[in-house]
């Protein structure tokens, strides 16, 4: 019997990506936002949205939050008075475009505002998947190690932005600073790099800025 071989793999990526870019033009069109937040289980996504809606003034923010499981950190974001919804993907490793277009039909996202997504955490899926952001940021921190963007390189290479958390225990790691900074510029060279530690709330006021200006920039608002 003969064999047909049939590249699901890039099918399905094929499928992703044109939603992807329907999602992005139709929030483009209503000046929405989209930012995809991206990195390892526990590098501080999380933590990072909350220092970094904190400065968001006078401009609606709503998050997206994936998670293989629960709605722990949505129901700590909705804590703080933050508009957020809850994906569950129950094992999927990424979040997908099928799964944000659900979200967009059935939750009133105001025009204008900032649409910030955390994917689930890890270094690898998620890099594959384009789900209408405008602009991705990776957050990866200082216990992770410095050697994260070279094993790691297809997320850095498609990032917008690298974040550097958790410095405030730099002086418990042996944490190779310009080895990490090398291998950003390697791998998403012209990509900004914000250090910063969202326990000491440092560092944020830059990131901020340059997600504000990125808004400017992309909406051209
Ligand atoms: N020391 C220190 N701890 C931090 C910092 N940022 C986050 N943490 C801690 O790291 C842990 C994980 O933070 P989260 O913000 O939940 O990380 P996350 O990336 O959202 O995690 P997942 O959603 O589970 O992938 C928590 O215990 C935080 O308190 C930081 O800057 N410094
Ligand atoms: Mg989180």
């Amino acid at each position: 019997m003969e064999k047909e071989i049939i590249d699901m793999k890039i099918d399905i990526y094929e499928e992703n990506q044109k939603l992807g870019e329907k999602i992005r033009a139709e929030l483009s069109k209503r000046k929405i936002l989209s930012v995809n937040i991206l990195g390892s289980a526990g590098a501080g996504k999380t933590s990072t949205l909350v220092r970094l809606i904190e400065r968001i003034k006078g401009i609606p923010v709503t998050v997206i939050e994936g998670d293989l499981e629960t709605d722990i950190d949505t129901r700590k974001l909705q804590s703080l008075g933050i508009d957020a919804y809850q994906i569950n993907t129950n094992g999927i490793c990424h979040l997908d475009s099928p799964m944000i277009e659900a979200i967009l039909r059935k939750k009133d996202i105001p025009d204008g505002a900032i649409l910030f997504v955390e994917n689930i955490g890890n270094l690898v899926c998620p890099a594959d998947f384009d789900i209408g952001e405008h602009v991705r940021i990776v957050i990866s921190s200082v216990p992770e190690g410095s050697d994260k963007p070279y094993k790691y390189p297809v997320i850095f290479q498609h990032t917008s932005a690298v974040v550097l958390n958790k410095s405030d225990l730099a002086p418990y790691i042996d944490f190779d600073m310009p080895y990490f900074v090398e291998g950003v510029n390697v791998m998403c060279p012209g990509a900004p790099l914000f250090e910063v530690s969202a326990k000491n709330d440092t560092g944020f006021d830059a990131l901020a800025e340059w997600i504000i200006a990125e808004r400017k920039k992309i909406l051209q608002i």
